[in-house]
């Protein structure tokens, strides 16, 4: 953000490395003055900065590009006109082959007249250009991160302005209140006029409740992005680590009839039905004097905090006095609780289980039988609802969600002090809180750290 927004940039847009094609791109004022002086095409670039002649933007030309007199390469190139592009600003697309060697000088000689792009420069820019809010600035973020189908989705959605649309709805509702507060403030103290408090009441409580209403899907939205992290926690031998084999369809984890095998923890990630899975192994809890198993033992006890899922397995060697003591360790709201070898039980044995709510699970049965169906129906069942709120506009990661509770409690304060009747610029000044604080999401309001923060996760050329 140092740099000056009003220079024209230039940056290779595609991954290094030998491809069929690369792309650079150019961005700003002089973009087409510039290409004037590389480029050879059947476009008259200098021409072009006189008459703006619709006819060449947003079309395919071959051109060749050239260091002073040097042939560089063959390729295309695409011109794009303020403010019909990406960002808003003269840009052009230039595709040359696919080879380091040659991209590097193309865009050496385009650098001779204006500068290399910073990191995210060019959504940046979109951003300043109001092509696009903060959120879909993000989503462009997700999108290129994305590794699964729901993942996609939800950048998709963002991008086109779900959760742009969402927040809007809602500021604007602050904003009526906003402008009745900070009307009634200009007025002399005895010629306050009349406020209907019931129904201010009434639109309070409707903004609350869409407030909360999107911190609740909070947690969906960013676990569909960062996905979701389960750990398997249980006694030693009950087949923790069979089960972690058996998500992923390999033998990953080591596997023994002694208790106490696994140590330490293990991570492994995939994709179930369009989720990105982030399963957790952990070493078997019990009383150890073993030194090791000790350390491994604490590091599961974290584990189980910051998972969003427990699988919390169990057999039927296992008491239900034992079960009782982990249950009561582990969080009721997040834990799904796991019988597993269930191939050694007998009809009521199971049913039995199922009636305390366990679901049966076997790591031992084959692909055909799938001893991890009901497991899986069991998990995915806590996401049955997403498709819904990824369609209404989510909120998908953590400095979103703090803007929303920052409004909610801003929100709360105003109505605590309008019942109260705590003075009129008190809930004014509540209220223009909370604005502020839903205008920092979509980044009517921002400042460079937070930008920076924002755009420093881009790859130079985006
Ligand atoms: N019959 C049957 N045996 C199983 C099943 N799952 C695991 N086992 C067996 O149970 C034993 C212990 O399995 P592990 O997966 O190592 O158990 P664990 O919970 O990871 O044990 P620790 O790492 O010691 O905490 C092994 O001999 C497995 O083959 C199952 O579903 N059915
Ligand atoms: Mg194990």
């Amino acid at each position: 953000m140092n740099q000056s927004m009003s220079d024209t940039i230039a940056a290779i847009s595609t991954a290094k490395g030998k491809s069929a094609l690369s792309v650079i791109r150019i961005s700003g004022p002089k973009t087409f003055e510039l290409l004037a002086k590389i480029v050879k095409s059947k476009i008259n670039f200098e021409k072009l900065q006189l008459k703006e002649s619709k006819k060449v933007f947003r079309k395919m030309y071959k051109a060749n590009f050239y260091d002073e007199n040097r042939l560089i390469d063959e390729g295309m190139i695409c011109l794009f006109k303020a403010p019909s592009s990406f960002t808003g600003e003269d840009m052009a697309e230039l595709y040359c082959h696919g080879n380091d060697f040659i991209v590097s000088q193309v865009l050496e000689s385009i650098l001779r007249y204006c500068r290399l792009a910073t990191k995210g420069e060019f959504t940046l820019r979109a951003f300043l250009n109001r092509k696009i809010d903060l959120t879909q600035a993000e989503a462009i973020a997700n999108l290129l991160s994305a590794q699964t189908k729901k993942a996609q989705k939800a950048a998709l959605l963002q991008l086109e302005g779900r959760l742009k649309t969402n927040i809007s709805s809602i500021l604007s509702d602050i904003t009526k209140l906003r402008v009745i507060f900070e009307l009634a403030i200009d007025f002399v103290e005895d010629e306050v006029p009349e406020f209907d408090i019931e129904n201010l009441l009434k639109d309070i409580d409707d903004i609350i409740l869409r407030l909360q209403s999107l911190i609740n899907t909070a947690h969906d939205g960013i676990v569909v992005q960062n996905g979701i992290k389960i750990c398997l926690a249980g006694a030693p031998n009950v087949g923790k680590s069979s089960i972690f084999n058996a998500f992923l369809q390999t033998e990953r984890a080591i596997v023994t009839p002694i208790p106490g095998t696994t140590r330490d923890y293990i991570e492994e990630a995939f994709a179930l039905s369009g989720y990105l899975i982030r399963l957790f192994d952990t070493a078997g809890i019990r009383d150890s004097q073993d030194t090791v198993e000790k350390i491994g033992i604490e590091r599961s006890l974290s584990l189980i905090q910051t998972a969003d899922i427990v699988f919390y397995v169990t057999t039927n060697e296992i008491s239900e006095d034992i079960n009782n003591e982990f249950l009561a360790l582990l969080p009721p709201s997040k834990t799904i609780k796991v019988i597993n070898k269930a191939d050694l039980l007998t009809y009521e044995q199971q049913e039995n289980f199922v009636k305390q709510a366990y679901v049966l699970c076997s790591a031992v049965q084959g692909k055909e039988v799938d001893g991890l169906k009901n497991l899986k129906e069991k998990l995915l069942a806590n996401f049955n609802n997403i498709d819904d709120e990824l369609e209404n506009g989510v909120i998908t990661n953590s400095r979103q969600l703090s803007c929303v509770k920052n409004c909610l409690d801003s929100v709360l304060k105003a109505k605590e002090g309008l019942l109260n009747e705590n003075g009129i610029d008190f809930v004014a000044f509540d209220i223009q809180q909370a604005s502020n604080a839903l205008e920092n999401i979509i980044g009517r309001i921002s400042n460079d750290d937070i930008l920076n923060k924002i755009f420093d996760n881009f790859c130079i050329g985006k």
